[in-house]
């Protein structure tokens, strides 16, 4: 009897990062419940993956036979190493791979494949052998001994790194200093916040919403689970022997984007904004926006009605100036701070709907500006330039919040 025993590609999980309580029921090869499912995220790894695979293999049918999954999450690399790694489900039925060809970046990759995932335990390891296997009994026995965590490390005892350069090495000390300045309370938690090899309890990060950006997965496995215990094993980063490191300075600029964002959404700040639910993201999209404006404008007044230029009247000028950055601001407004919305409608008069809205809005938006420079001028504060700052202050939040509720709004209900 000819069987064929290739597994599937593991159907993409898609919605919310988050992962489920219980494995979800549609998952994988077989419905057993097993101990350890250990995600390998992959891109452009050809040269590794089969390696990575087989050793694996070896030192988990060991350590605990039959009770592990690996799953290759690979972002439509362009060698191709989601077609290899499945070839090999033959050899290795504990394998399976996941294809992503909507979303990229090593973290939700990693997500996705826990998403998927049917253990009780989830890990993630380098697909590029980088991350010595061997550790990994360590690790399940850390786990075994009662951590919620195990996080593999390069600076606890019998950790380190083989081959970076003075530079890699100086900017991921920093990086962690900057780490432990903003979010103590995540970094100051474990020696090697940036170690991308690691395990952790399915109960420790069930229901949370992870929200990464970039390569620092850990950070919020720590930040927004609920870890109790963390144990460390040492490890020493291991030279690569195949193909080439992803890391460029964007991950560095991610990184910092990251903390901020977990700074701002967890603890004290996140528990305050949850609880007035102001859209903070997105305000800040709009308060640029808003300074462009001003620019536009400046050059536009400039322009129009210098006598250098065209010297045409002031307040003749002043309109069509003010016209054009309210021009310039919806546009910018439509394609990125509220770009979810009016993604879902393009056609042209609900556009123009938007923009006539919006035109209002802020034309009442500079009544209210007037109005409020007058009444704190007057009564409150006798300095221009401040009560015009706070003036300019509540016309914006009014501009946001008339916009937020009336321009950019789904109005096409099915
Ligand atoms: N799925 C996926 N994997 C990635 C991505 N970027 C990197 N990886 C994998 O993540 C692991 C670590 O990446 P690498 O570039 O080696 O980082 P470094 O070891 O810190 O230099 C490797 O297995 C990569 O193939 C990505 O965007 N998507
Ligand atoms: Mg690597």
């Amino acid at each position: 009897m000819n069987i064929d025993s290739t597994n599937a590609l593991l159907k993409v999980p898609t919605g919310a990062l988050q992962i489920p309580e219980f494995p979800p029921a549609d998952v994988g090869i077989n419905q057993r419940d097993i101990y350890l499912s250990l995600v390998i995220p992959t891109y452009k790894e050809r040269g590794n993956i089969a390696n990575v695979v087989k050793i694996l293999s070896q030192i988990l049918d060991e350590f605990i036979p039959g009770d592990y999954e690996l799953i290759v999450v690979d972002d439509d690399s362009p060698d191709m190493t989601w077609e290899l790694a499945q070839s090999l489900t033959q050899e290795y039925p504990q394998l399976q791979v996941m294809r992503r060809q909507e979303e990229r970046g090593l973290s939700s990759a990693v997500i996705r494949g826990w998403q998927a995932a049917r253990g009780k335990i989830l890990g993630v390891i380098d697909g590029d052998l980088q991350h010595p296997p061997e550790v990994l009994t360590q690790l399940l026995t850390a786990i075994t001994n009662g951590a919620d965590l195990a996080v593999a490390s390069r600076h606890v005892d019998g950790g380190g790194v083989s081959s970076w350069s003075v530079v890699r090495r100086f900017l991921s000390r920093g990086a962690q200093v900057l780490g432990l300045m903003l979010l103590p309370g995540v970094l100051g938690r474990v020696s090697d916040p940036m170690s991308g090899y690691f395990m952790v309890h399915r109960e420790s990060v069930a229901g949370a919403t992870l929200n990464p950006v970039g390569y620092k997965i850990l950070l919020e496995v720590i930040g927004r689970g609920n870890v109790k215990s963390i144990a460390e094993v040492g490890y020493v980063f291991c030279e690569r022997k195949e193909g080439e490191s992803k890391v460029t300075w964007k991950q560095y600029v991610d990184y910092i984007h990251h903390l901020v964002r977990l700074r701002v959404s967890t603890g004290k700040i996140g528990r305050v904004r949850r609880k007035i639910n102001f859209p903070l993201d997105r305000f800040l999209r709009f308060a640029l926006v808003g300074l462009s404006g001003v620019f536009v404008d400046m050059t536009m007044l400039y322009l129009l009605s210098d006598p250098a230029t065209l010297a045409l009247p002031l307040t003749r000028s002043k309109i069509i100036a003010g016209e054009i950055a309210i021009l310039n601001n919806f546009l910018w407004n439509d394609a990125w701070t509220f770009a979810d919305v009016s993604m879902r409608q393009q056609e042209w008069h609900q556009r123009l709907k938007r923009f006539l809205k919006f035109n209002m809005v802020c034309l009442a938006g500079l009544v209210l500006n007037v109005l409020v420079l007058n009444l704190v001028f007057n009564y409150l504060i006798p300095n221009r330039y401040i009560a015009n700052l706070i003036a300019i202050a509540i016309a914006t939040i009014w501009n946001f919040w008339v916009n937020l509720k009336l321009s950019w709004r789904v109005t096409d209900v099915k």
